[in-house]
């Protein structure tokens, strides 16, 4: 099933729930072109998350969602919010949301986990998931152990609900990619860093404007929580004292905020800039609607010339 058909939208794309990033404005501007937006519960309190899902719903007259990150400290209050805000579409990040999906579930709400493993994918269907996203380690911010290319077939082959490729995803050579794997969709992140409508500090979008291939790093490897960023001085510090055998909590206090400081600051030497290995791809800023409209302007160019053998 092609996922577009499930979420309601015209293209079969969703955003990523990226924490501190994806507000409201973001959300209603790829609601607004045709994908399935998402507030990010990560980065905000229960006041802000009410606040950017009403403000969403004023902003577009899409259908869009709610990502909730699992690692908040707020995480039952933010499940609750949804439910009393009648959100549609739920995606989870960063855990296990099985103790949550009954009641989203009862009260009406599409549950669609982000997974970094068949293993896991397979534990949510089991709890009763609608989709899941599968996210490879391509991915910009907190990811598995495996590629987008090995993790979609994988899953597909376990799973009999809608599977939808992340990590990877900044072009339609790319979405096309992911069909081929099995899956009925696209989540998209990275690419929406340097959309007009992203609220982050320009410092961070030109950070990505001028990333190339190999411009991310994985700092947490060590530590048990891997997060992809731009590499940078925060980076090489942060690897460098994992090396040296630095604790949890020392490193945790070591990158306290460093998020929140490349977003709203555009602190790009200390702050954390989390970006997938596709930076290298985002060239310049554009109005979301063009970033994906473009995106399955060039899937179907890319579509045919497969099909004519000219590749
Ligand atoms: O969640 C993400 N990406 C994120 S969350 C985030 S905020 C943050 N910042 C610093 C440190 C940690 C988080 C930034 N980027 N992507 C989805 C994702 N989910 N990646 C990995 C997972 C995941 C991991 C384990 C999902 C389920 C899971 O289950 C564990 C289990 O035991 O069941």
């Amino acid at each position: 099933m092609i996922i577009s058909k499930f979420f309601g939208t015209k293209y079969p794309l969703i955003q990523g729930g990226m924490a501190n990033i994806a507000t409201a404005q973001l959300a209603a501007a790829v609601s607004n072109a045709g994908g399935l937006g998402l507030v990010g519960a990560g980065g905000m309190n229960a006041e802000m998350l009410r606040d950017n899902i009403r403000k969403c719903r004023e902003m577009t007259p899409n259908p869009f969602g709610v990502n909730i990150m699992l690692m908040h400290p707020l995480v039952d209050e933010m499940a609750k919010i949804v439910v009393e805000e009648g959100v549609k579409f739920v995606t989870t990040g960063a855990g296990n949301p099985s103790k949550y999906i009954e009641s989203w579930k009862a009260a009406g709400i599409k549950v669609i986990p982000v997974v970094p493993s068949a293993t896991i994918a397979r534990r949510v269907v089991r709890a009763g998931a609608d989709a899941v996203i599968v996210e490879g380690c391509e991915a910009g911010g907190h990811i598995g152990e495996l590629t987008t290319m090995v993790l979609v077939p994988q899953v597909v082959d376990v799973v009999d609900v809608p599977v939808i490729a992340a990590g990877g995803i900044a072009s339609g050579r790319q979405v096309l990619a992911a069909f081929a794997l099995g899956a009925s969709g696209v989540q998209v992140g990275t690419c929406l860093l340097v959309a007009e409508e992203c609220p982050i500090h320009d410092n961070y979008k030109q950070a990505i404007i001028k990333a190339n291939d190999t411009a991310t790093t994985v700092t947490g490897r060590i530590n048990g929580v891997p997060v992809r960023i731009i590499k940078n001085q925060m980076s090489a510090n942060y690897i460098k004292r994992e090396k040296e055998g630095a604790t949890t909590i020392d490193l945790e206090h070591f990158t306290l905020g460093s998020l929140r400081r490349a977003v709203f600051e555009g602190d790009v030497e200390t702050g954390s800039l989390m970006a997938g290995q596709v930076a290298g791809m985002c060239t310049k800023i554009r109005p979301c609607a063009e970033i994906i409209a473009d995106l399955f302007v060039q899937y179907e160019q890319s579509y045919d010339k497969l099909q004519r053998g000219v590749c």
